[in-house]
């Protein structure tokens, strides 16, 4: 039946009465009530009263290409009529994501040449930690089996990617992380940079956590190291250069291994189709969801590298790992569809070439003057916009998180879906935005911050 023999007021109703959202506080949902979303175009996204949003998040950080590519609908729905689902269990395969494989080992750094599949980041990062403490169990050193994360990494929401995560509240609901996985400080020079310091220094401090972090555990007790290459949900961190070189050194000189989680960087967004190609650095895991199919099925993937490969196929034993839709079909139709499109398009160059470079001026010269702006900074096509009382001291507005979330409402009220981390307005527009579009969102940045100023300050 179609949703549109329900009034708005029903849908809503109908939500609140059984729908339990994630990462919601479902009493002030209540109070507050939902948008919907019904249909989608281009970069727009467009809610049950008609009203268009320039979608500045691409979904969550996923939809790369744009809505409304039918592309991807054919492909899914061509898959389903031939082979709707097999397993890739019991010696089984099936055609889509064998060819899906082969084409991200084509697209992945020289070194990564095969590939686990999962429907969501979070179990692509449960595979990821179980895959690099088999590794060592299987080189015989079952003992090596400690993680290193950061404070505010997101890998997910399932009890692994919680474990591997750095957020304090969601640890605070977990009741028993994963054990053996500790975390260091994060590489954020707007909050931990100490006076004077310069910003390559503190990337090098930052690093050093790591290596602190190893030497007291001891080397021979740690399996790997995980980070996003630049912080997503922790709020568009992006660390000094100095700092993933750095890291990946004091990996290799403890024989750690380096595992990147690029759910959100990965398939364009940082202008390369994979972060570990900007940086420079040679991880041993990348785990990737999201932009592998722009958000239109859930798929994911971790790439994993000859080193780990290898182990496995050597040494042999089953790897009691896997779930019912790894490789599923359709997913994995879509995914090949969404990177010939992206591919064909030229949107990793596009990003690399001129729409980052753009974006990173227009933030500069159109908000980084704002006075209730402190910093504004991008990587590819994320970007962030530190609010703050006052310029020079850089003092943020009383209660954390308030201003976001007014800016981030006036924002979606003048047409820009912008997302607030506490103080900080978040950026990760889809990968086909023009610099019209840029120019658009910053104009309603703009409005967004100017209506908010007073009533910011007048608290
Ligand atoms: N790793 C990273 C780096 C992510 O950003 C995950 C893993 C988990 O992926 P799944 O598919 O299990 O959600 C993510 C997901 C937000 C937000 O509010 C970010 C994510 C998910 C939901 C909300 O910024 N990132």
């Amino acid at each position: 039946m179609s949703y549109r023999n329900y009034s708005l007021s029903q849908l809503r109703e109908l939500d609140a009465r059984h729908h339990l959202h994630p990462f919601t506080d479902h009493k002030e949902l209540r109070g507050a009530g939902t948008r919907l979303v019904t249909h989608a175009e281009g970069p727009f996204v467009y809610d049950t009263e008609g009203k268009e949003i320039l979608d500045g998040m691409a979904g969550l950080w996923c939809v790369n290409i744009g809505y409304g590519r039918h592309e991807l609908a054919e492909a899914a729905y061509a898959q389903m009529k031939e082979l709707p689902y097999y397993n890739s269990f019991f010696r089984c395969s099936t055609p889509s994501p064998v060819l899906l494989a082969q084409k991200l080992a084509e697209i992945a750094p020289a070194h990564l040449n095969q590939v686990f599949y999962g429907s969501s980041g979070s179990e692509a990062n449960d595979t990821a930690l179980r895959l690099v403490r088999h590794y060592w169990a299987l080189e015989g050193r079952p003992e090596k089996n400690r993680i290193i994360s950061r404070q505010w990494a997101y890998h997910g929401s399932t009890i692994a990617g919680t474990s591997l995560g750095g957020m304090a509240a969601m640890h605070g609901q977990l009741h028993g992380a994963v054990p053996n996985i500790v975390h260091v400080m994060p590489p954020y020079a707007f909050e931990f940079r100490e006076p004077g310091e310069t910003d390559p220094d503190f990337g090098l401090r930052a690093a050093r956590a790591v290596e602190a972090a190893i030497l007291e555990a001891g080397a021979d007790n740690v399996a790997a190291f995980i980070g996003e290459p630049v912080m997503g949900a922790g709020g568009v961190k992006i660390p000094p250069e100095s700092y993933w070189p750095e890291v990946e050194r004091i990996c290799r000189k403890y024989d750690v291994l380096l595992m990147l989680d690029e759910v959100i960087t990965g398939y364009g967004r940082t202008g390369a189709w994979f972060a570990a190609e900007r940086l420079g650095i040679r991880p041993d895991t990348i785990t990737t969801a999201k932009a592998l199919t722009s958000g239109y099925q859930p798929l994911s993937a971790l790439l994993v590298g000859d080193r780990i490969a290898q182990t496995l196929v050597e040494k042999g034993g089953e790897f009691f790992h896997g779930y019912t839709y790894s490789g599923h079909p359709v997913a994995c139709a879509v995914a090949l569809k969404n990177l010939e499109i992206i591919e064909g398009e030229g949107l990793v160059e596009r990003v690399r070439d001129e729409t980052g470079p753009y974006f990173a001026e227009a933030l500069a010269e159109s908000i980084a003057g704002h006075p209730i702006v402190g910093e504004v900074r991008s990587f590819g096509l994320m970007g962030a916009i530190e609010l703050v009382a006052d310029k020079e001291t850089r003092c943020r507005f009383p209660g954390e998180g308030a201003a976001g979330l007014a800016v981030r409402d006036l924002a979606i009220e003048g047409g820009l879906m912008m997302r607030a981390v506490g103080d900080t307005m978040i950026l990760s527009p889809p990968l086909i935005w023009t610099k019209e579009t840029i120019d658009l969102a910053c104009r309603r940045i703009v409005a967004a911050l100017d209506a908010a100023e007073p009533i910011l300050r007048a608290g």
